[in-house]
C-alpha cells in the first residue's frame, strides 16, 4: 500500500445519468436453490470453515445467494437478496462495510448459482470477500434498465456525501470470478459492469462483460477503475461498450483479455506502470489509448497522466493500435513511456499515434520489439527513443508457442467432490492447536487424484512440513486459511529452517498446485524460511494463484499494534530494536535445482500497519528478506508484490531464466531508522547484500534495503516494475526531493542477457546501481510520480 495519495485526480463524470424508467423485459428461467444444483465441488464441499479469531460460532463463511431470496430467474429484482448474503453478519456486529477500514475476522464467500440474476442497485461486495460464480454455466448478473448506481458490482461504493468505503490503496483480499455482467438493458448512455478501485490481493478472472455495441451515445464501460494499487486480472472477454476498461492505477497486471467491438478497449486514465500480455483486441477504433493529458509542449498546461504501457505478447486489430501523447519534447519527461513486444498489428493500419495525431509507428505489421521512453544500455548515458529497440532474447524454458508461458488458477471444474480430502478430517485450524504432524500426514496420504482442501481457519506450524517428492500435491484454500509459522524451532535468526519445503531435496520431481492460501507467521520466526521451493516441475505442473504472505498486522499474527506500534522517537540500535516485532528471516527460496514453478498474483507482505485494531496504525515489523531466487529453471512471477523487507524485496542469486511481469516493492517505513545492517546479521550462505561493505563511506541513503538486487544471473527480463520508497524514520519530507533512499536495482558481477524494461522507481536517487555506480538516475527520467526507465540492458559483462 501507499500511504498518501500524491496523484491527481483524473476521474470521468460520466457515470451518474438518469433514465427512463423502462419495464424490465426477461424470459422468466425459473430457478431456485433445488433447482439450480450444480456438479461443482464448491457449491457441494461440506462447510467446515470458520475464522480462528476475534468472531464467535456461527458465522457463516460461505453464503449461497439463492438461500438469501435470490431467485436468478431474470425477473425478480435480486439486488436487496445479495446484498443480504454479502453483509450478513452474526447478531451484534457487521460485516466490513462503510468506515471499517479493513478486517481479516468476517471473511466471506458469496457463491451465485447458475441464473439471470437481475439488478436495480450494485451489489455492494464488502472487505474479504470473494464473488464466486458456478463456473460450469456462469450466472448472469444483468442492470435494469433503471439501474442507476455506479457500477453492478462495486468494490468501494462511495456514500453520497462522496465518502468512500475503503482507502482505496489499502482495498485488500478481495476476488470476483465466473460471471457474465450485462448492462446491455441499460441506456447506452450509463452502464459499467463493475467498479474495481483496489489494492494488492484482488482478483478477476474469468468474466465476460456485455455492453450495448457502437452508437454515437455510448458510454458504457465493462470496468470502471479510477484508482488504487492493483493487482491483478486475468480471462476477462469484453463485448460491446465505450470502454471496454477504463484503467487508472499505480501498478496492474492483466493477462488474457479479449475485447470485441469496444470503441475504445482500453482507456489508460493515469497509472505508474501497467502490464498487459495475451490481448486480444477485435474491431475497435483504438487499442489502448494512453494520451490523457494534453501533450504539453511548452511544460504549461495539463500533463501526460500515464506513466507507462507495456504490451506483450498481443494481436490488436482496430484502427489505431495506441493512441499516445509522447513527443520528443511532451511532459513529464517519461510520461508515456511504451513497450511493444511481440505484438500482431497485421490488421491496424497505424500501429502508434503521436502528440500531434502524427502516425509514429505504421502497422499492418507484426510489431517485434519497440519502445519510447528512455534507454540505456549498461553504464552508457541513457537516450530518449521511440524506435524499434533490440528485441531481448527470450530463453525457449519460458515459452509456449512462441510466447511467455501462462497458465490461469485452476477451478477443479472437473474433479468430482468426493476427491477433496478436508484438512478439518486431522488439524484443528483454531489459531492455537499445533497442526504441524496433522498436516504432514495429510499430504503424505493424500493420493494423486486427491485435492486438500484447507478449510478457513488458522493452522499452527511449529516444525518444517514437507510437501512430498515424487508425487502430484494439489491444495486449494477455502478464502486464504492461514498458515501461521510459530515456535522455537524458527527462533534463531542466524539459522534459517524452511517451514514450509516444496519437494524435500533441491532438484527432487513431483509437483505442488496451490491456491486461495495465506502464510504467515504468530509471533516472531525470524529463523524461518516461510515456503523453500525445491521441485523441479514439468512446465505446466506447478503454480501459486492468490496465495499470499502476511507477516504482522492481523488477528492472530501476535505482531499488532499493541505491540509493535511504531516508535520513531526512539533510536533504535542493534541491541534494543524490538525483538518481539520481528517476523520471520525469508519469506520465499526459489532454491538452486528448482524449475517450473509459477506464481501468479502473490503479495508478499510484511505488514505497515494494523489491519484489524482501529486506529489501523502504522506498526514496526522487521522481517529479514523478501523473495530469494536462485533457481536456474524456468520461474514465472505474474503479479506479484514484496514490500517492506529490511535487506531486499527481490533478490536473484546465480539466477537463470527468470520471467517478472509486473513486479511492485516498497521499502520499509522505519528505514533508516535503523539502517538496514540492523537487526539482520549478514548470511553469505545465502549472499545476503553485505550494507556495511558496500556503503563503506557511510554515504546518506546507502543503507536501505533493495527493490531488486540482480547478482551473477542470466537470461532475466523483467517487464514491468513499480520500486517505491516513501519514506525516512516515517517522515516524508524526502518524497517530493526523490531521495527518500540512494539505490533501488542493483546489477552485481556477470550479467548476461539481462533486460530491465518499463522499470520505475520512487525517491531513489539512483533507479539502477551497477556494480555500486549509478547507472540511471532518478533526476533524469522523470515522470508523473515515479521515474521511468523503457529499457535498461545490462546484456554483455
Ligand atoms: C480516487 O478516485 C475517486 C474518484 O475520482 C476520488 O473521489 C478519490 O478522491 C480518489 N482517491 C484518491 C486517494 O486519489
Ligand atoms: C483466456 O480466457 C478465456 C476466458 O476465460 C479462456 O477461455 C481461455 O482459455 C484463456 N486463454 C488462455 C490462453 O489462458
Ligand atoms: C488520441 O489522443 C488525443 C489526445 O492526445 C485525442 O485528442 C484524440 O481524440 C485521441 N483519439 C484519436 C482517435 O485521435
Ligand atoms: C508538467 O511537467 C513539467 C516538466 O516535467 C513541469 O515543469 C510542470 O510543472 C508540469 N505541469 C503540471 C501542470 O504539472
Ligand atoms: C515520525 O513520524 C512522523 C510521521 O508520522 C514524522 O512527521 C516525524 O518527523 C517522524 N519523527 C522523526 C524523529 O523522524
Ligand atoms: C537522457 C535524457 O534525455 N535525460 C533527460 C531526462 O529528463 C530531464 C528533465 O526531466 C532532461 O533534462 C534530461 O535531458
Amino acid at each position: 500500500m501507499v500511504a498518501f495519495a500524491s496523484c491527481a485526480l483524473y476521474a470521468l463524470n460520466a457515470l451518474m445519468f438518469l433514465s427512463a424508467n423502462n419495464p424490465v423485459v426477461a424470459t422468466p428461467v425459473p430457478q431456485t436453490a433445488e433447482t439450480a444444483k450444480s456438479a461443482w465441488w464448491l457449491a457441494n464441499i461440506a462447510r467446515n470453515g470458520a475464522p480462528a479469531f476475534g468472531t464467535d460460532q456461527g458465522y457463516k463463511v460461505f453464503r449461497n445467494v439463492m438461500d438469501y431470496g435470490a431467485k436468478g430467474d431474470g425477473i425478480t429484482d435480486d439486488a436487496a437478496a445479495i446484498n443480504r448474503a454479502i453483509s450478513e453478519a452474526i447478531p451484534g456486529q457487521e460485516r466490513c462495510g462503510l468506515g471499517c477500514d479493513s478486517r481479516t475476522t468476517q471473511p466471506a464467500i458469496i457463491y451465485f448459482p447458475s441464473g439471470t440474476y437481475l439488478v436495480s442497485k450494485s451489489l455492494k461486495q464488502h472487505y474479504y470477500t470473494q464473488m464466486i460464480g458456478e463456473i460450469t454455466s456462469l450466472p448472469v448478473l444483468k442492470a435494469t434498465p433503471d439501474f442507476n448506481d455506479m457500477a453492478i458490482i462495486d468494490a468501494d461504493p462511495y456514500e453520497p456525501d462522496g465518502a468512500n468505503w475503503f482507502t482505496n490503496q489499502n482495498n485488500f483480499f478481495r476476488q470476483v470470478r465466473n460471471f457474465v455482467i450485462d448492462t446491455t438493458a441499460q441506456p447506452p448512455n450509463i452502464g459499467a459492469g463493475i467498479h474495481w478501485q483496489v489494492a494488492q490481493a484482488t482478483s478477476l478472472q474469468n468474466i465476460r462483460f456485455e455492453m450495448v455495441k457502437g452508437g454515437d451515445n455510448n458510454a458504457q464501460k465493462g470496468i470502471f477503475m479510477d484508482n488504487g494499487s492493483g493487482g491483478f486480472m486475468t480471462d476477462l472477454t469484453f463485448n460491446g461498450g465505450a470502454y471496454g476498461a477504463f484503467l487508472g492505477s499505480q501498478q496492474f497486471t492483466v493477462r488474457n483479455a479479449t475485447f470485441n467491438d469496444c470503441k475504445t478497449a482500453i482507456f489508460m486514465n493515469w497509472n505508474w506502470l501497467w502490464s498487459f500480455h495475451g490481448l486480444t483486441i477485435n474491431g475497435a477504433d483504438i487499442g489502448i489509448d494512453m494520451a490523457n493529458g494534453s501533450p504539453s509542449l511548452t511544460g504549461s498546461g495539463v500533463n501526460q497522466t500515464v506513466g507507462s504501457v507495456l504490451v506483450l505478447d498481443s494481436t490488436i486489430n482496430a484502427k489505431i493500435g495506441v493512441n499516445s501523447s509522447f513527443s520528443e519534447d511532451s511532459a513529464p519527461t517519461t510520461g508515456g513511456t511504451l513497450i511493444l513486444n511481440n505484438v500482431d498489428m497485421t490488421n491496424t493500419p497505424i500501429a502508434v499515434q503521436g502528440a500531434s495525431q502524427e502516425q509514429v509507428l505504421a502497422g499492418s505489421a507484426k510489431i517485434d520489439s519497440w519502445a519510447q521512453g528512455q534507454q540505456y544500455v549498461d553504464m552508457s548515458p541513457g537516450n530518449r527513443i521511440q524506435d524499434t529497440t533490440p528485441a531481448p532474447s527470450k530463453p525457449a524454458e519460458l515459452l509456449k508457442d512462441g510466447k511467455i508461458f501462462t497458465r490461469s488458477k485452476p477451478q477443479y471444474e472437473t474433479v468430482p467432490v468426493d476427491k477433496f480430502v478436508s484438512i478439518k478430517t486431522v488439524a484443528k485450524g483454531d489459531g492455537k492447536s499445533d497442526d504441524t504432524q496433522a498436516i504432514q500426514k495429510a499430504l503424505n496420504d493424500l493420493a494423486d487424484d486427491q485435492i486438500l482442501y484447507v478449510d478457513h481457519g488458522a493452522y499452527l506450524i511449529s516444525d518444517t512440513i514437507t510437501i512430498p517428492s515424487n508425487k502430484a500435491t494439489r491444495i486449494v484454500g477455502e478464502l486464504w486459511p492461514m498458515l501461521l509459522v510459530t515456535g522455537e524451532k524458527f527462533a534463531d535468526a542466524s539459522k534459517l529452517v524452511p517451514a514450509i519445503k516444496v519437494g524435500a531435496n533441491a532438484g527432487d520431481s513431483g509437483s505442488l498446485e496451490m491456491s486461495d492460501m495465506i502464510i504467515g507467521t504468530q509471533g516472531p520466526a525470524p529463523g524461518a524460511t516461510l515456503m523453500q521451493w525445491n521441485l523441479a516441475s514439468e512446465q505446466g505442473a506447478s503454480g501459486l494463484w492468490d496465495v499470499h504472505w502476511r507477516v504482522g498486522g492481523y488477528a492472530g499474527s501476535n505482531l499488532q499494534l499493541d505491540k509493535c506500534l511504531k516508535s520513531n522517537t526512539t533510536a533504535w540500535t542493534a541491541d534494543s530494536v524490538r525483538p518481539d516485532c520481528q517476523g520471520a528471516g525469508l519469506l520465499f527460496h526459489g532454491a538452486k535445482g528448482a524449475a517450473n514453478y509459477y506464481l501468479e498474483n502473490t503479495w508478499f507482505w510484511v505488514s505497515d500497519h494494523e489491519l484489524d485494531s482501529a486506529p489501523f496504525s502504522q506498526i514496526d515489523i522487521f522481517n529479514g528478506r523478501g523473495v530469494l531466487i536462485e533457481s536456474e529453471g524456468a520461474s514465472w512471477w505474474w503479479g506479484t508484490a514484496s514490500e517492506h523487507n529490511v535487506l531486499y524485496n527481490y533478490q536473484l542469486s546465480a539466477a537463470k531464466n527468470v520471467f517478472m511481469s509486473a513486479i511492485q516493492t516498497e521499502t520499509p517505513y522505519f528505514q533508516g531508522n535503523p539502517d538496514a545492517t540492523v537487526p539482520f546479521a549478514v548470511q553469505s550462505a545465502i549472499n545476503d547484500p553485505d550494507f556495511a561493505t558496500s556503503c563503506k563511506d557511510d554515504t546518506p541513503g546507502c543503507k536501505k534495503a533493495w527493490g531488486l538486487r540482480v547478482r551473477d544471473s542470466s537470461d532475466v527480463l523483467l517487464f514491468g516494475g513499480g520500486l517505491y520508497s516513501f519514506f525516512e524514520n516515517y517522515g516524508q519530507t524526502c518524497v517530493p526531493g526523490n531521495d527518500c533512499q540512494l539505490n533501488m536495482v542493483s546489477l552485481e558481477g556477470t550479467q548476461s542477457n539481462v533486460h530491465l524494461f518499463g522499470l520505475s522507481t520512487k525517491a531513489s536517487v539512483n533507479m539502477v546501481t551497477v556494480d555500486g555506480v549509478g547507472a540511471a538516475l532518478d533526476k533524469d527520467n522523470r515522470s508523473n510520480f515515479c521515474a521511468t526507465l523503457a529499457r535498461f540492458s545490462a546484456s554483455t559483462k
